[in-house]
């Protein structure tokens, strides 16, 4: 089946809103007495706020109401820092495939378990390059649960098979693949080991070299990783079900 659109994650893929998340939460986290490092900060990629709450909390238990003090108040340091986003923050090579995808007449859609998603995208000045937007407003389970991603299909009114995810983070490609979409991840293997193709980032990257791998690969046989795969960054996932 070919591929009729991509779905791109937002906090590591289209732009690197990791460090504002962490600056937000090591203020937090200095605030509670909570030691809190950028190691660390490393396991909330991806992840909900909720979730990444609880990891930095490490096992403190809390009762509800001040969870969701701690939430909006980390979400109110965040907001602040996003304010300092502006169009040369997309990172490089993601706004030339949104436009390539736009001129070929394929869909891109937004993917992102963010709240604040839409915001940063207006700011980024990428919101009239996609056709759909699914955030953390959009679904009750976030990933690695798939209905972000499925939301995103749905919206686009195509099936899984057609989209390729774009994703930089484990639960992201965990959630993907649940959903039955093609997957590229972006970044070290450690994070995306499970996607179908790796690549360092998006940039010189090119929409018909992603179209061709996914259009070429047979994605329900095992296939054997060419020779010259880790010069050209490509990296196919040998274990397919
Ligand atoms: P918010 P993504 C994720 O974005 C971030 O990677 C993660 O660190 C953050 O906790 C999560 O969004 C929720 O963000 O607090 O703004 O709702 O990678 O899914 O685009
Ligand atoms: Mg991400």
């Amino acid at each position: 089946m070919s591929i009729r659109a991509l779905i791109f994650d937002l906090d590591g893929v289209l732009t690197d809103t990791a460090e504002y998340h962490y600056r937000a939460w090591k203020r937090l986290a200095d605030a509670l007495g909570i030691p809190f490092s950028r190691e660390e900060n490393e396991a909330l990629r991806g992840i909900p706020r909720r979730e990444s709450l609880l990891l930095l909390l490490k096992g403190r238990e809390y009762p509800e109401a001040q969870i969701q003090e701690f939430m909006e108040r980390k979400n109110g340091y965040y907001l602040q820092f996003i304010r300092e986003i502006t169009p040369r923050d997309v990172l490089p090579g993601a706004r030339e495939l949104l436009e390539e995808i736009h001129a070929a007449g394929l869909k891109s859609a937004l993917g992102s378990a963010s709240k604040n998603a839409r915001e940063v995208i207006e700011r980024l000045g990428i919101a009239s390059l996609l056709d759909a937007v699914s955030d953390g407003n959009s679904v009750e389970r976030q990933k690695p649960a798939p209905d972000l991603f499925l939301h995103a299909a749905h919206q686009l009114r195509l099936s899984p098979k057609e989209c390729v995810v774009v994703e930089d983070a484990a639960a992201g490609i965990e959630a993907a693949r649940a959903g039955g979409f093609q997957t590229l991840g972006l970044g070290p293997a450690s994070r995306v080991s499970n996607a179908h193709f790796i690549f360092p980032s998006l940039e010189r990257i090119k929409l018909h070299d992603i179209l061709g791998l996914f259009e070429n690969a047979k994605l329900d046989q095992p296939i054997i990783p060419p020779n010259d795969s880790s010069e050209c960054g490509i990296h196919r996932h040998p274990h397919e079900h």
